[in-house]
């Protein structure tokens, strides 16, 4: 029988090819010598770094399976995935900035956009000269997109918004907001729209507070007469299907993205179970330690298994948006509960942040919430196999 690798139970790594194992490893590199080292200081501050942001770009880590023309890097899902879990590894923070760079705004531009959208856009994000938000959440409508107020009228030349978005990642520091709206032109029908910072009328201010996410800077993004022209419309999609179809590819990078946490987690606690001695022997030496170990190793092989799967149905283009919805919501939850758990096998030393297990803690808790949430998730699963909704 061949041996047990007890950090890759299943063999995870022989079923990534060459070129996906060196996507992986680059994004690996950039997390540990230029992410590792400032996350906790970033986190503590509350910071986040407009020229790491940039180096981001600048290694080509932004819109990694968008095409080379527009300065993608032409990679599968299962590189973008695998490039998620490295980030997630050392913080969410720097996850979400990515999927909502590549996923949220460099792929509803490509996807939905104008030739002259993509040549005036993607470049420059994907250098991460410009950073992008995703518009898509107001103070009245999470769960419940549908419910949005934001709206844009049609004017001569163009269209004026008014609304309020929020939870909105990016958005104090970004260039451009791909922002979804209803449209009265287009029968009240959910549209996109590209703006640009500087626009009259157009404010975004930090959301101040938060316990979780810190290394991500997130705001509101508030239109009064935001006056733009009709080349800020997307003119390649109508209805809720437009942002739902830049959710899908988040939501996919969010299930590798939360399993590099709770790999950090487990291993961590690992190790500091093998080093802290009570009672005159390892903790973990003892049963309860090992148990904890066990159900970590055992749920992060089954997620990653599960997003490795989901990731190549992806590439064969045969991806269905419920399957996100089981390794979304399955992946999140479960590295929640590893994290907490390896909080608490950290003792007090836990609560302290070089040891980074509470900042994946805190983290996580916005994860599990954020691009669905875990029971807006279950109700979607719900929903597939009965053929009744649940929602209201
Ligand atoms: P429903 O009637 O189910 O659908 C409305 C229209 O949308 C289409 N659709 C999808 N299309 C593609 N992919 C999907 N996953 C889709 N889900 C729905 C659907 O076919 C329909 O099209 P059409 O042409 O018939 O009109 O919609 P509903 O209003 O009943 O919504 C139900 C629900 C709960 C499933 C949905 O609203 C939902 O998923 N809510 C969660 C909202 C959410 O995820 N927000 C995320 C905001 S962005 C964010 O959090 C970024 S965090 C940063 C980071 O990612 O790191
Ligand atoms: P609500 O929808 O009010 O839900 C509150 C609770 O009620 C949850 O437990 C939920 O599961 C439950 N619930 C809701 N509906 C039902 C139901 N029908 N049945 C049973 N239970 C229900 N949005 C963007 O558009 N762009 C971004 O970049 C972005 N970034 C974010 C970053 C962070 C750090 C966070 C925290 C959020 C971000 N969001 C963003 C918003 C995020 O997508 C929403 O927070 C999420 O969709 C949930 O909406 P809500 O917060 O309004 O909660």
């Amino acid at each position: 029988a061949a041996g047990f690798d007890w950090a890759d139970p299943f063999l995870l790594e022989d079923q990534l090819s060459t070129a996906e194992r060196a996507v992986r490893d680059h994004a690996r590199d950039f997390a540990t010598n230029e992410l590792l080292p400032v996350a906790d200081q970033a986190y503590l501050d509350e910071v986040t770094d407009r020229d790491l942001l940039h180096r981001m770009g600048q290694a080509g880590l932004f819109g990694l399976s968008l095409p080379k023309e527009y300065g993608g890097a032409g990679e599968n899902y299962v590189s973008y995935g695998l490039a998620a879990r490295e980030f997630e590894r050392v913080d969410s923070g720097y996850r979400t900035i990515m999927s909502v760079q590549s996923s949220l705004v460099m792929y509803p531009i490509h996807a939905y956009g104008s030739e002259e959208q993509r040549q005036k856009y993607l470049p420059k994000l994907a250098a991460g000269e410009w950073m992008g938000s995703f518009g898509l959440t107001e103070p009245e409508a999470g769960s419940d997109p549908g419910g949005m107020t934001t709206h844009a009228i049609k004017t001569a030349d163009g269209y004026r918004l008014n609304g309020i978005k929020r939870w909105i990642g990016n958005a104090p520091i970004a260039d451009v907001f791909v922002i979804w709206a209803k449209s009265e032109a287009h029968d009240g029908k959910v549209r996109g729209f590209i703006l640009d910072r500087g626009l009259k009328g157009l404010s975004t201010p930090k959301i101040e507070g938060k316990l979780s996410m810190r290394t991500s800077i997130t705001g509101e993004v508030i239109m009064e007469n935001v006056e733009v022209s009709e080349d800020a419309l997307l003119p390649n999609t109508s209805g809720l299907g437009g942002p739902f179809g830049c959710l899908n590819r988040a939501r996919y990078g969010i299930a590798w993205g939360v399993m590099g946490a709770a790999e950090d987690c487990w291993m961590r606690a690992r190790q500091y179970g093998l080093d802290r001695k009570q009672f005159n022997k390892p903790l973990a030496g003892t049963q309860l330690f090992q148990k904890k170990l066990a159900d970590m190793q055992t749920e992060i092989a089954l997620g990653l298994q599960a997003a490795l799967r989901v990731g190549r149905l992806f590439d064969e283009d045969k991806m269905a948006p419920e399957m996100l919805s089981i390794i979304k919501r399955n992946n999140c939850g479960k590295a929640l509960e590893i994290a907490r758990i390896a909080r608490d096998m950290h003792g007090g030393n836990g609560i302290l942040a070089g040891n980074h297990v509470m900042r994946h803690a805190q983290n996580l808790e916005s994860v599990n919430t954020y691009e669905g949430t875990h029971d807006v998730h279950a109700l979607i699963l719900g929903r597939a196999q009965t053929g009744l909704q649940a929602f209201f």
